[in-house]
């Protein structure tokens, strides 16, 4: 039997989009052997997992060595201003709820200048996922201490350490509202990839920490590989459970921790909007 007209005009299957579909042409500048190669990776996998064109989604970020991953993506990227990016990717996911919003950045951008934002990120709850790719330092600006930095870390920046209490990321997200807590290790980009997938799927504000070495300035982060562990309970939606496994934790277990069920921000318009005009002359001198 020859083919049928029907064959012939048959709609084509969507091409499935893999990994390479997500990476820009643009060749990474991190030192080599950075974490950060491996969450790029990661970033563009859960991508393709999620079968989610390029075009559909915005990877914002804020500055530092982390902060590079938009560039290297073939989706839409704002690389802002250090510490800014939560308030930029809330912006673009208000205004456009139809795209998926990854934020990416490190753990001086994030915890330090951008620490406000991070609490009333996970407090508003905008349906987004956040990914810290967590050094302990600040690697850009060549190895000072971060919030997420052990207080006796010696250098010559800070000698003989801070003698500051680390600043447990996790524990804040739960406690300000985040739907979604995870861990995650660069070394693992499958793993990582999976965990992505799973918290852009994830309704509200999702949060994953990946411990991403600097082996430049942190290099016995090298070792990191050889202490991270599963996860050795599965994930709860009990934010008392969550906070309690999560403060006795060794920081080195790695999955989902938290996936609650607050409802996320509501996007689109919430009523009546008041014309520009009737706000200015309320305001005029
Ligand atoms: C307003 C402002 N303050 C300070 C800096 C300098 N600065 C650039 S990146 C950075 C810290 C980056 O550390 P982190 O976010 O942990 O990223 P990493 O480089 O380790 O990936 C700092 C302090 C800046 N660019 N802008
Ligand atoms: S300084 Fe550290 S964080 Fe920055 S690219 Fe080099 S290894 Fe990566």
């Amino acid at each position: 039997m020859t083919p049928t007209s029907s064959t012939a005009t048959a709609e084509k299957p969507a091409a499935v989009l893999t990994h390479a579909n997500y990476k820009s042409g643009a060749k990474p500048i991190w030192c080599p052997g950075c974490g950060d190669y491996s969450v790029l990776s990661s970033i563009t996998k859960a991508l393709a997992i999620l079968q989610r064109p390029p075009e559909e989604v915005v990877v914002v970020s804020g500055i530092g060595c982390s902060s590079r991953i938009p560039a290297y993506t073939s989706c839409y990227g704002f690389h802002g201003v250090h510490g800014r990016a939560l308030a930029a990717a809330t912006g673009v996911k208000l205004a456009r709820p139809e795209l998926t919003v990854l934020v990416a950045g490190g753990d001086g951008d994030g915890y330090s200048i951008g620490g406000n934002h991070f609490l009333h990120a996970c407090r508003r709850n905008v349906d987004m996922t956040y990914i810290v790719m967590d050094n302990h330092v600040y690697g850009m600006t060549k190895g000072q201490p971060s919030p997420t930095t052990e207080p006796d870390w010696d250098s010559k920046l800070a000698p003989g350490g801070t003698g500051i209490r680390a600043f447990n990321p996790l524990v804040v997200a739960l406690a300000s509202g985040a739907n979604f807590v995870a861990r995650a290790f660069s070394g693992d980009p499958n793993g990582t990839a999976d965990l992505i997938a799973k918290a852009v799927r994830h309704p509200g504000f999702s949060f994953i920490e990946i411990l991403s070495p600097c082996v430049t300035f942190r290099p016995e982060q090298r070792d990191w590989k050889d202490h991270v562990h599963p996860a050795p309970v599965t994930a709860t939606d009990d934010p008392a459970r969550a906070a309690r496994r999560l403060m006795t934790d060794d920081g080195m277990n790695v999955g989902v921790l938290y996936a609650g069920n607050r409802n996320p921000y509501p996007l689109g318009p919430k009523g009546k909007s008041v014309p520009l005009a009737d706000l200015e002359a309320e305001f005029a001198p």
